[in-house]
C-alpha cells in the first residue's frame, strides 16, 4: 500500500545536458562551443576545470543508457544536443558523426524502453556564432537556431517523444550576459540584457515553428523549459498566498508572459523606459507560438509573507545543500500552482529538473563501493510530496525529472557539486549507482512511495 500514489502514465524521468556529461570536445568533428572557450579563461571555473572529458558519455553512451535502464528504469531521459557537434560552425555544414551520435542515442533509448526527451539548446552555443554574430545579442542567431532545430526535427523527429527548445533562457541571460559568471561571460547594460532576452524568446518561437514543420512523430510535444524564480508563502493564509503569487508573477512574467500570452508585462515594460528591447512587427506572435507543455526547473524557493518582503529570520536555519541552496520542499507545489494559475491555462506542466548536490563519497561495503546518499533520498521524497499534492488538487502536472542522472560538470562550480543518482569516479570513469538510484527505481516501479 502506497501513501503517495501517482496517476497511471505519470512520467518518471532523469535529466542531463550535453556539455556537462559528453566530453569528447574535439572528437568526430565537433566544433568548439562558448563553454570550451570560457573554461580556458583564468578564474572562470573552480579549479580551472572544464567539460573537455566530463563523464566521457560520448564514448560510453550505450553502456550508460543500459545502466539507466537497469538501475533506475526511468520512463524518460531528458538529454540535450550539442549544437556545435551537429553544426560545427553553427550553420551550414552538418557533421554526419555529430547527428549520427544523437541518432544512435535516440535508438538506444527506444531499445531500452525509455522515452527520448530532447533539449535543443542547453547553453553550449557554437563559438563561431559568438565570434561572428555576438551570440544571443544578435537576432540572426535566433534565426540560425530555427535552422538548427529544423535539422534536428528532420533527423530525429520520427522518434523523439518530447522536445524542449531552450533550457532556462533566464539563466542564459542573467549568468551569461548580466553577471558574466557563465559563458560568454558578458556584463551588458539593462538594454543589452533585455535585447538578449528578446532574441532568446524569439529563438524559442522560431525553433518551435521549425520543429513543428519538421517532426513527423504523431503526438510529439514541444515546449520551453523555464527556470522559475520561486517563492512559497510562509503560511497558507489568503494574504500570504496572494502576496507570494504577486511576487512570483513579477519575477517570472518577463519570460512567461510573452511565451504564454504574447505580451511583455506592461508595468515592467513601462519601468524599462528607454531600455526596452528593439522588436519587429510580429515578434510577440512568434514568441507566443503554440506549444504543448511548459517545463519548469526549480530547486528552492524564498519564503514570503504578506506586508513585508525579505529574509524570514528562521530561513537562516533551513538545511542547505552543497550549493548552499535552502531545502524548501514546498517549492514544487507552489511553483506548479502559480505557473498554472498565471501562465498555464490548460497546458500540461512537467518538472524538468529538480535535485540536490551533496558531498557524496563512496564507501566500501564487503569490497563493493556504495554511496549512501540518504540526504538526496530525503530531498526527493519530501519534494515529491509537493508534486503529489499538486496533482491531487487537479493541477496538470504530468512528469518529474531528477537532476541529474549522473554527477557532472556543474558549470562555474566544476565537478565538486555532485547532483547525480549515479556517482562518477572521474579518475577512472567508473559509474556507481547511489542509494538514491535504487530508491527512485522503486518509486518508478510502484508509481509512488
Ligand atoms: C540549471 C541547469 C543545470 C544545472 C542544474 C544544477 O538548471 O542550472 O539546467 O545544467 O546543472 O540546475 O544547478
Amino acid at each position: 500500500m502506497l501513501k503517495y500514489r501517482f496517476p497511471d502514465g505519470f512520467t518518471w524521468g532523469v535529466s542531463s545536458s550535453s556539455y556537462q556529461i559528453e566530453g569528447a570536445a574535439s572528437q568526430d568533428g565537433r566544433g568548439p562551443s562558448i563553454w570550451d572557450s570560457f573554461c580556458r579563461e583564468p578564474n572562470r571555473i573552480a579549479r580551472d576545470e572544464n567539460g573537455s572529458v566530463a563523464c566521457d558519455h560520448y564514448n560510453r553512451m550505450e553502456s550508460d543508457i543500459e545502466l539507466i535502464a537497469k538501475t533506475i528504469n526511468a520512463n524518460a531521459y531528458r538529454f540535450s544536443i550539442a549544437w556545435p557537434r551537429v553544426l560545427p560552425e553553427g550553420e551550414g555544414h552538418v557533421n554526419p558523426a555529430g547527428i549520427g551520435f544523437y541518432d544512435r542515442l535516440v535508438d538506444k533509448l527506444l531499445e531500452q524502453g525509455i522515452k527520448p526527451v530532447c533539449t535543443c539548446y542547453h547553453w553550449d552555443l557554437p563559438l563561431a556564432l559568438q565570434k561572428k554574430h555576438g551570440g544571443w545579442q544578435s537576432r540572426r542567431v535566433a534565426e540560425l537556431f530555427a535552422e538548427y532545430c529544423e535539422i534536428l526535427g528532420t533527423h530525429l523527429g520520427d522518434r523523439v517523444d518530447t522536445w524542449c527548445t531552450l533550457n532556462e533562457p533566464e539563466v542564459v541571460l542573467t549568468a551569461g550576459y548580466r553577471t558574466g559568471v557563465h559563458a560568454p561571460g558578458l556584463m551588458l547594460d539593462e538594454k543589452g540584457v533585455r535585447q538578449v532576452t528578446h532574441h532568446l524568446l524569439l529563438a524559442h518561437g522560431l525553433g518551435t515553428q521549425a520543429l513543428r514543420k519538421s517532426i513527423t512523430r504523431q503526438g510529439a510535444r514541444i515546449g520551453l523549459v523555464h527556470n522559475s524564480t520561486s517563492y512559497s508563502p510562509l503560511t497558507e493564509s489568503a494574504e500570504d498566498i496572494s502576496a507570494t503569487r504577486e511576487v512570483f508573477h513579477c519575477e517570472n512574467s518577463w519570460l512567461l508572459s510573452p511565451v504564454s500570452h504574447g505580451v511583455y508585462p506592461a508595468e515592467l515594460w513601462r519601468e524599462l523606459d528607454k531600455n526596452v528591447p528593439e522588436t519587429e512587427d510580429g515578434d510577440l506572435a512568434v514568441i507566443a507560438t503554440s506549444t504543448d507543455y511548459l517545463g519548469i526547473n526549480t530547486y528552492f524557493s524564498t519564503a514570503m509573507v504578506s506586508g513585508e518582503r525579505g529574509e524570514i529570520p528562521f530561513e537562516k536555519h533551513y538545511p542547505r545543500t552543497l550549493m548552499n541552496w535552502p531545502v524548501t520542499p514546498d517549492t514544487l507545489y507552489w511553483t506548479t500552482r502559480f505557473v498554472h494559475e498565471l501562465y498555464g491555462g490548460k497546458k500540461p506542466l512537467m518538472i524538468t529538473e529538480s535535485g540536490s548536490a551533496w558531498p557524496d563519497k563512496p564507501q566500501s561495503d564487503n569490497g563493493t563501493s556504495v554511496v549512501n546518499d540518504l540526504a538526496r533520498i530525503v530531498y526527493l521524497r519530501e519534494h515529491l510530496k509537493g508534486i503529489h499534492r499538486a496533482i491531487e488538487e487537479g493541477l496538470p502536472l504530468e512528469g518529474y525529472f531528477v537532476w541529474s542522472i549522473m554527477d557532472n560538470f556543474e558549470w562555474s562550480a566544476g565537478y565538486e557539486k555532485r547532483f547525480g543518482l549515479i556517482y562518477i569516479d572521474y579518475e577512472n570513469q567508473k559509474r556507481i549507482p547511489k542509494a538514491s538510484a535504487e530508491w527512485y527505481r522503486n518509486v518508478i516501479k510502484w508509481n509512488g512511495f
